[in-house]
Formats: structure tokens, C-alpha cells, sequence
């Protein structure tokens, strides 16, 4: 209860920012844009990664505020950028939006409002959901078709993790698939063997994919060769701050 009167209040506060981490296309080599992370620039403690605090803001329709606060934040950057330079014209970026929200009728009126609020085209807005909320969440389901009948696209996150099988996704409101990080770590033949058939796979559904957690060259040739259509991760970067993200799109284009 602490925790989340603290949270209440640094979000009314604006201890809140958004970090950017950028994905890349491998056919082009070009960045396609970024994933949207919260973290928590808490006074008196320091950076606060959001696996310390997004369980417990999940605990509340707190969880809701934040990730609408997300929302704006991430989809009037990316504007802005848009706005500075036509090279920026074509960046997507993608928002993690939790199971309580997106089973909240409001959450397709709070995508609404920041796309309206922001200029932001749906088009260039994609909303990671994990598979669980897709299978257990029958509301759910409902507000991301909603969502994507505005233009908006639906990603399933660190995919492979739950107990989402590929045929099951095809009746889906889903167009992206990314492979969990655990899966592109892994050293084990079977998980490579698993990754290169859920691309296929997924490609047959029709939905792109996108690697999570590369870490190294090896991986990102190996996925290359798999048709494996976006990798994100620490070889190309780490999770950076709206200006250094900036910096970042500026140097690719
Ligand atoms: O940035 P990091 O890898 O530490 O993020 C850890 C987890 O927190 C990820 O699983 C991510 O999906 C989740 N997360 C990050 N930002 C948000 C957000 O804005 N809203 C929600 N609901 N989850 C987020
Ligand atoms: O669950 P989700 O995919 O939304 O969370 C992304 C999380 O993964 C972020 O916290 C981010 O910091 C982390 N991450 C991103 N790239 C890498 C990577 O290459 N290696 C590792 N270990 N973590 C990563
Ligand atoms: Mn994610
Ligand atoms: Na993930």
C-alpha cells in the first residue's frame, strides 16, 4: 500500500519517463523504430526498473493510469520526432499495455485520445499484449480487435513463455509475434530448432516476427538466416532516453 501511494503520487508528480529501445528491420538494416519502456526516476532512490513496481501498480486501476500516462508520452514523442525530420516519417513504436487495462472497456478510448492527442498515425502504433491476456481475457480480445479496426497493431509479447500454441493464434487479433528473450539465449539446439519453426509458422499466419534479447552477432546472423523479419536487443542497444534515442534515429537515417 506504501508502494502504491507512492506510485499514485510520483506519477501525479512526474517522476515517471520513458526509455526507447530501438528495433531493427533485418532485410534493410534500418531501424523501424522502438519499444516504449517505463521507468520510475524515483527522488531520494534512483531509477526504478518496472519489474519493481508494474506488479504492484497491476495490483490497481493504478496500472491503468500509468500505462495511459505510456501511451501519451511515447506516442507524442515519437510525433515530435516525426515533425522534426521527414526521415523520422516511418517509426513505429510499441507499448506494453497490461491485461487489466486492456480488459477495461476504456482502454480502447484511452488509445484513442493519445493518438488524436499526439497526431501519431495508428498505423505507426503497436500494442504489446502477453499471450495469457489473448487466452484468458475474453474482453480483452474484443478491445484489440477494436483497436486494430483504428489501424492500430497488436504484438504478442515474450512469446513462448505461456502455453500459446502458433495455430492458435491465427484466429487472433494479432499481426506481430516476438520470441521471447529466454528462447534467443539459449544455447540449446531444441530452442533453436523451436525458434526457427515459430517463425515459419508465424509466417504462414501471416504475422511478422520479431527476435527479443539479441545479444550478439551470431545471433543476429543466425536469425537472418531464419527470415526472422526484426531483432531488438543489447547489441543493437540498450533501452535509452528520449535524447539519446533521438541521437540514435538521427545517425540510422
Ligand atoms: O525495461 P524492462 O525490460 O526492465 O521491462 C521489464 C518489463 O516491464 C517488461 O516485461 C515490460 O513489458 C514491462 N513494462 C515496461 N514498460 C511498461 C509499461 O509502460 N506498461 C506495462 N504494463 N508494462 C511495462
Ligand atoms: O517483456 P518485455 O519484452 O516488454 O521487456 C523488455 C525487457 O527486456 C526490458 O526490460 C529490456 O531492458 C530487456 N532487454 C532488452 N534487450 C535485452 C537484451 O538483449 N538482453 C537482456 N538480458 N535483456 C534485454
Ligand atoms: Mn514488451
Ligand atoms: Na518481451
Amino acid at each position: 500500500a506504501e508502494m502504491e501511494e507512492a506510485l499514485s503520487a510520483g506519477l501525479a508528480a512526474g517522476e515517471f519517463e520513458v526509455h526507447y529501445q530501438p528495433v531493427m528491420a533485418l532485410g534493410s538494416g534500418r531501424l523501424d523504430g522502438y519499444e516504449a519502456l517505463v521507468r520510475w526516476n524515483r527522488p531520494g532512490v534512483g531509477m526504478v526498473p518496472p519489474n519493481d513496481f508494474i506488479p504492484v501498480a497491476e495490483t490497481s486501476k493504478l496500472i491503468c493510469d500509468l500505462d495511459r500516462w505510456v501511451l501519451h508520452e511515447a506516442t507524442r514523442q515519437v510525433a515530435e520526432w516525426r515533425a522534426e525530420d521527414r526521415a523520422a516519417a516511418g517509426l513505429t513504436v510499441a507499448v506494453n499495455v497490461s491485461g487489466r487495462h486492456l480488459s477495461d472497456p476504456r482502454v480502447v478510448r484511452d488509445v484513442t485520445d493519445a493518438l488524436l492527442a499526439s497526431g501519431l498515425p495508428p498505423e505507426l502504433l503497436v500494442v504489446e499484449v502477453t499471450e495469457t491476456v489473448l487466452v484468458n481475457e475474453p474482453a480483452a480480445f474484443g478491445h484489440l480487435v477494436a483497436l486494430r479496426e483504428l489501424g492500430v497493431a497488436v504484438a504478442i509479447d515474450d512469446f513462448g513463455t505461456g502455453y500459446t500454441s502458433i495455430g492458435q493464434l491465427a484466429g487472433m487479433p494479432v499481426d506481430t509475434l516476438k520470441i521471447d528473450r529466454s528462447f534467443i539465449a539459449s544455447t540449446d539446439s531444441g530452442h533453436a530448432e523451436l525458434v526457427a519453426l515459430m517463425i515459419r509458422a508465424a509466417h504462414t499466419f501471416g504475422l511478422t516476427v520479431v527476435a527479443e534479447g539479441v545479444e550478439d552477432d551470431a545471433q543476429l546472423e543466425w536469425l537472418q538466416e531464419q527470415r526472422c523479419d526484426y531483432v531488438q536487443g543489447y547489441l543493437l542497444s540498450r533501452p535509452l532516453p528520449a535524447a539519446a534515442a533521438a541521437e540514435a534515429w538521427r545517425a540510422a537515417l
